[in-house]
């Protein structure tokens, strides 16, 4: 079936999907939306091959920006041809399924063929063995936990297919009890962080991509083999701000239907920026946040970075 075909289908198929909020249960310990765990079994099976480019992250640390930024690099830069469909359609998320298997992240993938990007959120644990067995390159991009809260937050309210938020402070102990959907987000950083060496993994952070985009670039497409020109990564840079992706009815999720995604109450495409976590914590709340984040990461320290001036 054609892309288009397949997008159509997809379409047609989520608008009969009720927008039911999903409750979690867990796969060895990580809480995911129940569907995703009822069709796991068959998610651990998945057949990767070499060449196949896994793009994993914890919810909301920039997936989808890195995820346009490889399909033009890949695609040698064809604005058209990175418009062939909307990003879920054409670099399927792997373990997403609805109540119903046959529209899932793996139904799209086993109809494509190699080599596939793939995006997931699964913590490094839980990634189907046939990866590592087919050495498949994997970019993990990490986002400081106080922006990613605040964008879950967000997105936890507008995608009705997820558990409901909550209050903000509620939900931010959840996420400081790894009870959010895909777990805890300090052992999913550590993690890719620990494996980056003996695994094909290229480690970005969200913080360092809007600092300097064109050095963020270069490197996924030297990760990926590509020597690019300046303008190329130019024009990569161009397409891939934010305010570019928002424009982009292919890369700002407006495919998906309002039934799930409740735009009245926040978009797909929030702020896209570094530091916008103080308009949502208060001092008490990040004074406890910082004393737990310093006990959960003493084992592993990563450089994040919470404003793009430290
Ligand atoms: S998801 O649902 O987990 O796949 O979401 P993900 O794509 O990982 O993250 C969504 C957040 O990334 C922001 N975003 C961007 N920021 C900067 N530049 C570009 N081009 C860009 N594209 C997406 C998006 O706005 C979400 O962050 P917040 O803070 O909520 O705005």
């Amino acid at each position: 079936m054609g892309l288009r075909r397949l997008f159509l289908k997809y379409l047609h198929e989520m608008e009969k999907t009720e927008n039911t909020r999903c409750p979690l249960l867990e796969v060895r310990g990580i809480p995911l939306p129940e569907p995703i765990v009822r069709h796991f079994s068959r998610v651990e099976k998945f057949q990767a091959f070499k060449g196949d480019l896994l793009i994993a992250t914890y919810p909301k640390a920039g997936t989808t920006w890195t995820q346009e930024i490889v399909d033009l690099i890949l695609n040698e830069v064809d604005e058209e041809k990175c418009r062939r469909g909307p990003t879920h359609v054409r670099m399927p998320f792997l373990e997403m399924t609805s109540p119903d298997p046959n529209i899932s992240g793996m139904a799209k993938l086993e109809k494509m063929d190699p080599p596939r990007v793939i995006k997931t959120h699964l913590p490094i644990q839980l990634v189907p063995q046939s990866f590592w067995d087919a050495g498949c390159k994997v970019i993990y991009v990490a986002r400081n936990p106080k922006d990613s809260v605040v964008s879950y937050f967000y997105f936890d309210r507008m995608n009705l297919t997820q558990p409901e938020p909550g209050p903000w402070g509620e939900y931010l102990e959840k996420f400081m009890k790894g009870q959010l959907g895909w777990g805890s987000w300090y052992d999913h950083v550590k993690g890719y962080w620990r494996e980056k060496q003996n695994k094909n993994i290229l480690y970005l952070f969200y913080e360092d991509m809007k600092e300097n985009s064109a050095r963020e670039v270069i490197r996924i497409s030297e990760f990926l083999g590509q020597h690019l020109s300046k303008d190329v990564v130019d024009k990569i840079v161009k397409l891939t701000t934010f305010a570019a992706m928002c424009d982009n009815p292919m890369a700002n999720y407006s495919a998906v239907p309002d039934t799930i995604f409740d735009r009245k109450v926040s978009q797909f495409m929030r702020k896209g920026e570094v530091g916008d976590w103080p308009n949502h914590f208060s001092p008490e709340e990040d004074a406890v946040f910082e004393e737990h984040y310093h006990k959960m990461m003493a084992d592993t320290p990563i450089p994040f970075r919470f404003s793009l001036s430290e």
